[in-house]
């Protein structure tokens, strides 16, 4: 059968199409490094037809493409808030971030054992744990976890290696900083940061992440060796009002009154926490003053205002010791009532206005 020129390099161009298919099963090399398997295939395409009654024949140049075991995993990124209370929640495993960017690629497991760091290499922390829960929105204060898996950051399977993360938020607060591998071969990147609300002011690489009220802060991961986003993801922040004493006549803040939040079914004294859910907070503060936290953090207060960030579940009030030349807190007194009935309407009182 005589083949025309064009229907011989259709010929020719199928063979070479198809013959790598052929040969892979018997070009595929296969090598090893650690648990991540790589195959490397080889190939060579050939060709061959008839023309002038002889056979003729035909060789490509070598072809080499590397074959995943695996089907490659998008990168991603899961953002976390400490659990509550205790009971709730997941483990999450991570190594303290630095808050500065790195060049250093990863610290060897050797030298992570002795302690003996490379130079440039970052010191890395031992692992710590959180219980937390999964999240899209934070409160203002709370501190941000986030795991980052991304298999190509995983550089060195045989070393912890690092991942620089930016965090922004809409005020334009910004945080670089490198974020480690849980484990030498993990592909999975955790940390942790710090929010402060807003004020103080924001000030940008302080290692803390200042969010106003309906904050939004975003999550990068940047693709190792460049600029580029590798991953990221977005938090919404929502920041609990202040609690505000004011003049009921002027509506203007009152600063000086004692604040206390009680426990309605006991009257004692509130267990309060920090932001952090960890941290002692007094249960009595004083409107308009800086307030001090069990580890020496000061929250400093605009005019008339007060905050019991986190408590433990439950029924609360409020107490209040106005300032001079105020008098009492403001109360709707109860109506109608009589002995062994009910009251139409029970007396209320709003704690935070007060009168003078
Ligand atoms: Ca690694
Ligand atoms: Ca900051």
């Amino acid at each position: 059968m005589r083949v025309s020129p064009s229907l011989r390099r259709l010929t020719a161009a199928f063979a070479v199409a198809l013959l790598p298919f052929g040969l892979a099963q018997g070009g595929v090399h296969a090598q090893s490094t650690g648990d991540a398997t790589a195959r490397s295939v080889t190939n060579v395409a050939e060709a061959s037809w008839d023309e002038g009654g002889a056979r003729q024949r035909i060789s490509s140049n070598i072809v080499r493409f590397e074959v995943s075991a695996q089907p490659a995993v998008p990168p991603s990124i899961r953002v976390y808030r400490r659990a509550p209370g205790t009971g709730a929640g997941s483990e999450l495993v991570y190594r303290t971030p630095r808050c500065t960017a790195s060049a250093a690629p990863a610290q060897r497991l050797s030298a992570l054992n002795t302690g003996d760091l490379a130079g440039g290499a970052p010191a890395i922390s031992s692992t710590s744990t959180a219980t937390v829960q999964q999240t899209d929105r934070l409160r203002g204060g709370e501190p941000l976890f986030f795991e980052i898996n991304a298999a190509a950051a995983n550089r060195d399977p045989a070393a912890i290696d690092s991942l620089t993360v930016v965090l922004t938020t809409i005020e334009g607060d910004r945080e670089t900083m490198t974020v480690f591998e849980t484990e030498a071969n993990s592909g999975i990147f955790a940390g942790v940061i710090d929010t402060l609300r807003i004020p103080p002011a924001v000030v940008q690489e302080d290692c803390r992440l200042s969010v106003g009220a309906d904050s939004r802060i975003t999550v990068a991961a940047v693709r190792p060796g460049s600029d580029a986003t590798l991953v990221s993801a977005d938090v919404t922040v929502l920041v609990d009002p202040f609690g505000m004493v004011f003049d009921s006549e002027t509506g203007e803040p009152v600063s000086g009154a004692r604040v206390t939040l009680v426990n309605a079914d006991t009257g004692a004294p509130a267990i309060v926490f920090a932001p952090d859910g960890v941290t002692a907070w007094p249960s009595s503060v004083v409107s308009g003053q800086t307030i001090t936290d069990g580890a020496g953090n000061a929250f400093p207060m605009a005019a008339g205002e007060f905050w019991f960030p986190l408590t433990t579940q439950g029924r609360f009030r409020l107490a209040v010791e106005p300032p001079a030349p105020y008098t009492a807190p403001l109360c709707r007194a109860a109506r109608g009532a009589r002995p062994g009935h009910a009251p139409e309407r029970p007396a209320l009182c709003d704690p935070r206005r007060i009168l003078r």
